[in-house]
């Protein structure tokens, strides 16, 4: 199976992690926006990231292509059977996807991907909102935040975590520290990007942002 995008996307980062969580092989094939491959267009007709290849099952959507793992490759389980378990997994996957990376991209285009990727001036008032954004985001997660060495749902790790933890490296590249007041966020985030799924990639997204490597076009 072949995942088609760079893990700087939250989304592409969301997938990848979500792959290693199963134990499965996967082969990456590390484009950046507005990539013409065809193999990736196939299955991504909107050019979006990720893309996603299992044979002859071609699909966009990180959130479309975990749904998919999860049915295709059960062990071990990532989206809860249990109604409502299964309910707020995707609520909080929903709420990752869209109100946390509302915030986050507009940090992470105007602070990084404008200059660094596309040579363009970012706009540092967006990017200030979405700072503005990401904080008070942040506020009401400290209040749902798991204990220690627990989850977000149902106790055990779910996509609800995983799709939680992605944008909160972008946090971490464009700068932006989660404050000390907010500690139980601040574990459960370092918890998770110390996770084997998570780890490698994180390292390899930093040095990136330190300028040591670059993505593919
Ligand atoms: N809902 C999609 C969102 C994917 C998405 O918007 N990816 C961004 C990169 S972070 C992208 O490809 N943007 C380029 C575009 O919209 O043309 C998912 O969960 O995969």
């Amino acid at each position: 199976m072949k995942l088609f995008g760079a893990t700087l996307s939250p989304f592409v980062r969301k997938t990848a992690a979500f792959l290693n969580e199963k134990g499965l092989n996967w082969d990456h094939a590390p484009i950046g926006l507005g990539s013409q491959d065809e193999e990736f267009l196939e299955c991504s007709p909107f050019g979006k990231i990720p893309g996603f290849r299992d044979g002859e099952v071609k699909l966009s959507d990180s959130t479309a292509i975990c749904v998919y793992l999860d049915a295709a490759y059960p062990e071990p389980r990532l989206i809860p059977e249990r109604a409502e378990d299964r309910a707020r997994a995707i609520w909080w996957d929903e709420i990752a996807d869209t109100v946390l990376v509302a915030g986050v991209g507009k940090m992470f285009f105007n602070l990084v991907v404008a200059p660094r990727f596309l040579k363009q001036k970012g706009d540092e008032g967006v990017a200030e909102e979405g700072r503005g954004e990401v904080m008070k985001f942040m506020e009401f997660f400290e209040a749902r935040a798991p204990e220690p060495g627990s989850f977000l749902v149902g106790g055990a790790l779910t996509l609800a975590d995983i799709s939680m933890a992605s944008p909160f490296v972008n946090v971490e590249h464009v700068g932006v520290a989660i404050p000390d007041s907010l500690s139980r966020t601040r574990a459960w985030v370092a918890a998770m990007h110390e996770r084997e799924s998570f780890a490698a990639m994180v390292a390899a997204e930093r040095k990136i942002m330190a300028g040591e490597f670059g993505v593919k076009g």
